[in-house]
Parts: C-alpha cells; structure tokens; sequence
C-alpha cells in the first residue's frame, strides 16, 4: 500500500472491532467501517478496552488475518485518565447535556482535563502511523479536540468527524463552561457529520447567534478562527442483510422458545440500552396506561423489554436501573396472572441474530427515546418484519429516525396517554394498513442505508479539499 495513489482510510474511535471479538455481537456500525477499510484498506485506530496503572501504553499493531490491509491499532489507557475521560466528561458531561439533560451534566474541570488528555494521547499515537495520502475520519463526542490535536502536531491530512449523537441547541450548549473551545476544536475538522437536519440548525446557530461566525453555501462554517463544513448524514443500516438475518432466526432456538412461550399473544418489544435518553420510564408508564385503559390487552399483550446494563459505574444510570425495575414490578405487581407477565424485563443481551429474530416476532416495535441522535433499533424493527404480516413501529418524535420513518405512529414519548394510544392503535391495527405502512418504511430504509452513508459522508470529505489530494477506490 506505502507507494499507492489511493488513499488509506484510518478510522478513528473509542472501542475498535477487533478481528476475534465476537464477530456474532458486533453492531452493523462496526461491520459497516469495516466493511469502508476494506475497499481501500485501512487503519482501525482506538482504545484496546484495557486500562492499566501507570502511564497509557504503547500501540499495539494487528493484522486482520482475513484481509492484510486492513490493520488494528489500539492501546491501553491509563486508569484515572480513562475515567475523567469517559466517565467523567465524555459520558458525565457531554452525553447528558447533548441529549438535552443538563441538570444530569455535571461539569468538574478535573474531567475536562481528564478529556484533554486523552485526545491528547491519541492524537500523539496516532501521527506516527499516519501516511500522506491517508483520509482520518474520527467517531464520537469522545473525540471532538482530536483534529486540534493533530493539526498541532502538524497533520494537514483530511480529517472528517462524525457525531453519533444529537448536537444541542446553543442556549443549552453555552451552559458548558468550555463551550467556545469545544466548537472551536470541532472546527478544525474539514467535515463534520451530523445525523439530522436540526442538528445542523443548531449547530449554525450556535455560529451565527452565539459568536457571530458566517454561514455559507454548502454548509460551509468560518468562525473562532476557523473554517469548516457541517452536513447532515442521516445514518442507516444494512437494511437487506438484516431482513435476512431476521428470516433465517425464525427458526433459531431462541427465537422459538420465545414464539412459543407467547401462546399467540401479541408481542410488544423494545431494545435499547439502558440510559436515560431512551425513555424507559415513560415508556413503562405507558404500557401501565393501556393496561388500565384498555382491559381487552390484559392478558393478551406482553412487553418483552431488553435492556442491556450499560455504563454501570455513572451513578445516574445505576439510579435508572432501580427505577426501571421498580415500575415493571410494579406493572407485574398490578395486571399479573398466575398464566401471564405483562412485562419481562431483562437487563442482557443477545447475539444479533436472535435480537433479528425477536424484532421479528414483535407486533409492535416501542421505540420511544426522550432523545437520540437516530436510533437505529427503529430501522432494524422494519427491517426484520415479515413483509406478509408486519407489526407497527411506534417512534418518538425525538429520535433521530423520525425524520425519516414518518409512516411509524409518531409520539411525544412525555406524553404517556398518547404513547397509550398509540400502542392500542397499533395493536389493533388490520393487516392491509400494517403492510402499506411498513411498505413505505422499508422503502426508505433500503434507499438510505449504511453503506451510502458512509459512502456520501466520504465522498463529502474528499470533496472538502478537490484539488491535489489522491481519492478513495469506490467499490
Ligand atoms: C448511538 C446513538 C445512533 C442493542 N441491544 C443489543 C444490541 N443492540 C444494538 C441494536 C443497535 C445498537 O445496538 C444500538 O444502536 P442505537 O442507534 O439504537 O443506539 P445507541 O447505542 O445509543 O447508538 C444513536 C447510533 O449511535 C448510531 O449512529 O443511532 O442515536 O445514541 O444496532 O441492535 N445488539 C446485540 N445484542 C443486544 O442485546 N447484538
């Protein structure tokens, strides 16, 4: 690869998909950017998932054993850096307030610090094994100083940056006490993704408004000094492959235990980390509702809610866990049978197979977050359903994913009536409806999916410097 004209793409993110790691339980994310290295070869840059005691560690290289150019660069991080960073700032400060909860951001500077650091780290590993040519695209609100941190260090390569998660409203961002040069690092990014047309209004407004930068065409941002681009690149997923995976599940063990287990009562399912952005009290609290509102459901619908534990050590999300099982408790404690369990709660998680399978089965897909960048659960909902004998997807109007999916039954997720309602319609709802609104869905999420995604956020960082800078192969 050393004397190619084409360009290497070096991925950067907190976790790294290494070969090995069970392949069953790795996101489309992660096969989708792998999938990105493949066709020009590439670089996985990011944490080993190891902290250690003293200092950060060395790079540690691997080669993927079934593609040799694509290669695996991850290190250890040093313990008490890894927690200001990722506990600390990362998920305690940024996460929060990002996902408009800002009496649970909860900003020290010892974090940001922390934060700092880190960026730092990765940046100084990372020069080494940089080439030229190579185009950097950097995942996350883990890594927004980190294009700053190699220009310092002399990088002129493309670097591109993609925020997974909502991007706030300025009057929430200015309450971050490093609010100016926090925007003023994300600038140093040639491109920045966005998942939606709203996260693109605010940031553009935290420019034009807050400290009076200019706007141009083609998303074009100059302001603090700096002159970016900002687009919105809705993320999808491998719409085709998951329908498959789903079919080829009905008949996985799992899958018909479930099925089985039901006894042709209808399945209501939602899968969602356990965090606070995605609703879940509300999200019970609603499910109580049709209970007590539509006694025909008793005993004919189960919400099966999968929920696996997640950043178990941030006090907040330890706090939502006694909550959540309290009100399913208390929803099992109400409307039980000694036959029936309205909810099954279950902090665990499956292989992506059986997930496939499960949404399957699902007559209605609850995916009701106060806020999410996308969401991707939503797409995956449609993507599994029997095109015969689909379910009824129930979306908030506060995931990303609602700008699309419009034929869902839209909700405000605080507004636990509506939610009820909606779950009753969607139950009842008759199968000729059921198929012409998942039609519609489906179509959509197979014309965006995750390969265009990648491919247009690529093809939109090449474009950011036309002249002189080699291109990615296309397949
Ligand atoms: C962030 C943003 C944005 C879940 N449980 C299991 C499991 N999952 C998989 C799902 C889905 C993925 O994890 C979750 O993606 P989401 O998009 O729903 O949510 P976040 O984790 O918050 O992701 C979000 C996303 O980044 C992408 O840009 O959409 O807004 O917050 O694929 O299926 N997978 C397996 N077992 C489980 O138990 N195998």
């Amino acid at each position: 690869m050393g004397g190619s004209v084409l360009a290497r793409l070096v991925i950067v993110s907190n976790r790294v998909a290494r070969p090995g790691e069970a392949a069953a339980r790795a996101g489309g994310l992660a096969v989708a950017l792998r999938e990105a290295l493949a066709r020009n070869g590439g670089l996985w840059f990011g944490w080993s998932g190891e902290t250690v005691e003293g200092p950060s560690g060395p790079i540690d290289l691997q080669q993927d054993p079934r593609d040799s150019r694509i290669g695996y660069a991850t290190f250890d991080l040093n313990a008490g850096d890894h927690r200001a960073f990722y506990n600390g700032f990362a998920n305690g400060v940024i996460w929060p307030l990002f996902h408009l909860r800002p009496g649970l951001s909860v900003y020290h500077r010892p974090a940001f610090e922390g934060y700092s650091r880190v960026n730092a780290a990765f940046a100084e590993r990372l020069v080494p094994l940089l080439r030229a040519n190579d185009i950097v695209w950097v995942h996350d609100y883990h890594f927004i100083p980190l294009a700053a941190e190699l220009r310092r260090r002399n990088v002129r390569n493309r670097i591109g940056f993609f925020l997974h998660i909502p991007f706030p409203p300025p009057e929430l961002l200015v309450s971050l006490p490093v609010h100016k040069s926090l925007v003023a690092d994300l600038l140093r990014y040639d491109l920045i993704g966005l998942q939606t047309a709203d996260d693109v209004r605010s940031l553009a407004r935290y420019v034009g408004e807050e400290v009076k930068g200019r706007l141009g065409g083609m998303g074009r941002v100059e302001a603090l000094g700096q002159s970016s681009r900002v687009a919105a690149f809705p993320i999808g997923i491998d719409a085709a492959h998951f329908s498959r995976l789903a079919e080829e599940s009905a008949g996985r063990p799992e899958v018909q235990r479930l099925r089985d287990s039901l006894l042709n009562r209808d399945l209501v399912i939602g899968v969602d980390r356990l965090d606070y952005s995605k609703g879940l009290p509300q999200r019970l609290e609603a499910f109580h509702h049709l209970l007590g509102e539509w006694p025909e459901h008793r005993s004919r619908a189960t919400l099966l809610q999968i929920s696996p534990v997640s950043r178990g050590e941030v006090a907040q999300y330890r706090a939502l866990r006694r909550e959540v099982e309290g009100l399913a408790g208390r929803i099992n404690g109400r409307f039980a049978e000694a036959d029936w369990t309205p909810v099954r709660y279950l902090n665990r998680s499956f292989s992506r197979r059986v997930l496939a399978g499960f949404l399957r089965l699902g007559r209605v897909g609850l995916v009701t977050p106060a806020r999410d960048g996308m969401n991707l659960v939503a797409k995956e909902y449609i993507a599994a359903q029997n095109p015969a004998d689909p379910g009824v997807l129930v979306l908030s109007r506060f995931a990303g994913a609602a700008h699309e999916l419009r034929d869902a039954l839209i909700v405000n997720p605080f507004d636990i009536e509506e939610v009820a309602t909606a779950l009753h319609h969607a139950l009842i709802m008759p199968r000729e409806q059921r198929i012409a609104r998942w039609k519609t869905l489906m179509a959509v999420i197979s014309a965006n999916t995750i390969d265009t995604w990648s491919e247009s956020f690529l093809r939109a960082l090449e474009d950011t410097h036309p002249l002189a800078r080699p291109a990615l192969l296309r397949a």
